[in-house]
């Protein structure tokens, strides 16, 4: 399976992130890509730089307001940080209940708020170059698809697209990557889209962007958020909306859950899908669900996410997979190309 693959992703690397009442070495860190990119090249797949631009798909998927102010958040932030490399902008207020959020204020930490969703997803000088290759690297996964020669491609992207919505970011993500795959499917005349979520986390952006719409079928299996990130949004009564109605189905499953009935879950999902009858695929592929990583509590073990990928291949769909979450760094490689050779078998 062909990857698309930027070096770019190492231009965002934010030092460090809150948890727990201290500051800790970001999760989402450039070693994660770095893995998957030795991992890859050691079991002899494929690796292809993006090519094609995103940003007419962006259009569609986010808010103008929003990319604006990605695009030129760092720039403002030099103006208050005196030019400082190390100072990191972090939101300290947000538009909740009763307050607005149609206008946008012109003080930067006011604006990060209103384009946050949570105080962990530190961005710096490079955060927009890094994603928008993200983006760009799902386009290019489906044009590659849409020539016919190849019924799958993998994009190994960060930071990751899963949080992020239509005007938000979050969860250590900016651009939806997968929301952007998705988009281009349609783009490229496929009438019915499914996106696979299997991040331990709640897919809560993709859920949104796509919450009111019937042509993308949204599917998530992922940590109960009564107790889990992004703790807002991703309960089983969140079906879809007007139109969109029947089109999202959630499967939290209890902390903890055991390898056995998340592949029980998995199968729902894939199920759901064919019945759906999409004529592609993107999984939001998110190897967070691995037991030993470091902020998750599901129990998959590496020979799981070939048994992942296997399930996968069944749908026979055209199918594009697109990185998410998965901090167990050392073994993000081997996790994620297990997924990707299970899935060629
Ligand atoms: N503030 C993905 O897996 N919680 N995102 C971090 C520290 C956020 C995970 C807690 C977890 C987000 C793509
Ligand atoms: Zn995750």
């Amino acid at each position: 399976m062909i990857t698309f693959f930027s070096t770019q992703h190492a231009l965002h690397a934010p030092v460090w992130e809150f948890y727990r009442g201290q500051r800790v070495p970001c999760f989402e860190s450039p070693a994660r890509a770095q893995f998957v990119h030795a991992e890859l090249l050691a079991r002899g797949h494929a690796i292809r730089a993006p090519e094609v631009d995103s940003t007419p798909l962006l259009a569609q998927v986010h808010a103008p307001r929003y990319l604006a102010f990605l695009a030129s958040a760092w720039a403002e932030w030099q103006g208050l940080s005196g030019g400082q490399a190390t100072l990191q902008p972090f939101p300290s207020v947000w538009p909740v209940r009763s307050l607005r959020s149609d206008v946008e204020p012109a003080n930067f930490t006011a604006k990060l708020g209103l384009y946050s969703m949570d105080n962990g997803t530190p961005l710096d000088a490079g955060t927009w170059a890094a994603a928008k290759e993200g983006a760009d690297a799902a386009t290019s996964a489906v044009d590659l698809l849409a020539q016919g020669q190849v019924r799958s491609a993998f994009c190994a992207t960060r930071p990751p697209g899963h949080h992020a919505g239509p005007d938000f970011m979050g969860g250590y993500c900016f651009l939806n990557n997968a929301a952007v795959a998705a988009q281009a499917f349609l783009q490229q005349g496929c009438e019915r889209v499914a996106v696979l979520d299997v991040d331990y986390h709640h897919g809560n952006g993709t859920q949104s962007i796509f919450y009111r719409r019937s042509d993308v079928l949204v599917v998530s299996l992922h940590g109960d958020p009564q107790t889990e990130y992004p703790f807002y949004l991703g309960h089983a009564d969140e079906t879809g909306e007007g139109p969109g109605q029947g089109f999202n189905l959630n499967l939290p499953l209890a902390a903890g859950t055991p390898a056995a009935a998340w592949f029980d879950a998995l199968d729902l999902a894939c199920e759901r899908i064919t019945r759906f009858g999409a004529q592609a695929l993107v999984v939001s592929l998110g190897l967070d669900t691995y037991a030993e990583d470091p902020i998750s509590t599901f129990a998959l073990q590496p020979e799981d996410f070939l048994r992942l990928g296997q399930r996968l291949a069944r749908l026979k769909i055209p199918s594009v997979f697109v990185l998410e979450g998965g901090y167990a760094a050392a073994a993000l490689g081997s996790n994620a190309v297990n997924v990707l050779e299970g899935f060629e078998q």
